[in-house]
């Protein structure tokens, strides 16, 4: 029986990934957790339902693209069972009148060593969602003795678990800024409820971001969860909209780091790093000045690159910026054409989820 499961960080060489799928993705309705996350203007703001099907197959085309990219590379690539996502939904504590997708993998799984863990997440809509890779993780139990598949405790989400008309009226962005400077969330604190992409892992440092879609009552359920982990929460205040780490803060290799240079890393989080000689560069500015239609993402899944090893990285085939710099920072640099699939939620790194990168867990802030 082979070793299929193990990942302790995002640039280890990879040998196994997870890539998701747009079929049947839903704009979900509005609920307690998502209405917060549409920005105002949006044109998405009120509207829900599938998704036009040509820009699912554009999407899917797009995902293919990176697919063909990983596989001849040598990269084995597994793939989700999408369900059918308008479906409504309940459970004994909440209904909802849809589920949205199994795209993007990174907000649902977790993996930490030879561990795949399904997240809590706060969206009503993502409560099944896991579902999609539960085929994948049957088979990764059955071929690999030593992985370990759980799930987090299952939040509730009744009403208790979100600020009720937290944002009662149209919101003025420097309002929202303070917002997240005062870490005051939509999330309440009743249950750990967490994304998966807001982990960064790092060995035996986990970094995770407060923000809209995790609380802080997951921290500290990780660390409970991790005795011999570190836990950071980590927060920027610079971002209106913080969700997931990983269009904010992207590890490169061990000891570089690029930040969103809107989205600065405070101090004193930063010291930790200093402390370790990481160096933390500005990221490049993201080629577009405007997000495709229907995404919910920032411009800023420029940086949203995927690290094969530490001296490759796929990033998407329209953000020149990002790769001229990386390219200057020792990279070499795979475009991949994916932009059509951001609206489905997310860049390169969002769309995928390890399952294998060589290496094991060091301490790389000792
Ligand atoms: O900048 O909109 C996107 C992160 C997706 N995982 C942003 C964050």
């Amino acid at each position: 029986m082979a070793k299929i499961v193990s990942s302790w960080n995002d640039w280890d060489p990879l040998k196994r990934v997870i890539v998701g799928r747009c079929d049947n993705s839903v704009i979900p309705p509005e609920e307690p957790a998502t209405s917060e996350k549409v920005p105002v203007d949006s044109e998405m703001r009120g509207m829900w339902g599938l998704r036009p099907l040509e820009t699912v197959e554009r999407g899917n085309e797009c995902l293919e693209n990176l697919v063909k990219i990983l596989e001849d590379r040598g990269v084995v690539v597994d793939r989700p069972t999408p369900l059918q996502w308008n479906q409504a939904i309940g459970t004994p504590d909440f209904r909802n009148d849809s589920m949205m997708t199994c795209m993007p993998p990174r907000d649902i799984l977790l993996t930490i060593g030879n561990e795949i863990m399904a997240a809590a997440n706060s969206f009503r809509c993502r409560y099944f969602e896991y579902l999609a890779y539960w085929p994948l993780m049957e088979m990764y139990f059955e071929q690999d003795p030593d992985f370990k598949w759980t799930q987090a405790p299952r939040p509730r989400l009744t009403d208790r678990s979100y600020k009720h008309n937290y944002y009662d009226e149209k919101i003025s962005l420097e309002e929202r800024l303070e917002r997240t400077a005062a870490k005051d969330f939509v999330t309440t604190e009743v249950e750990p409820m967490w994304d998966a992409a807001d982990v960064m892992r790092m060995g035996k440092d986990l970094f995770i971001q407060h923000g809209l879609t995790t609380n802080r009552a997951a921290m500290d359920w990780f660390q409970r969860y991790y005795p011999e982990f570190r836990v950071h929460a980590v927060n920027f205040p610079g971002d209106p909209y913080p969700i997931h780490i990983d269009a904010t803060f992207v590890p490169l290799r061990p000891g570089l780091i690029i930040n969103n240079p809107h989205r600065p890393l405070p101090e004193p989080q930063r010291a930790i790093f200093e402390a370790n000689d990481w160096q933390i560069v500005e990221a490049a500015d993201p080629a577009h000045t405007e997000p495709p239609a229907l995404c919910y993402s920032s411009v800023w899944l420029s940086m949203n690159c995927l690290v094969l090893d530490p001296k490759t990285v796929i990033v998407e085939a329209s953000e020149v910026h990002q790769q001229e710099q990386m390219d200057k920072l020792g990279m070499n640099v795979i475009p991949c054409d994916l932009r059509d699939a951001y609206p489905f939620g997310g860049g390169l790194h969002c769309s995928t989820a390890d399952v294998y990168r060589e290496g094991e867990c060091l301490d790389y802030f000792p």
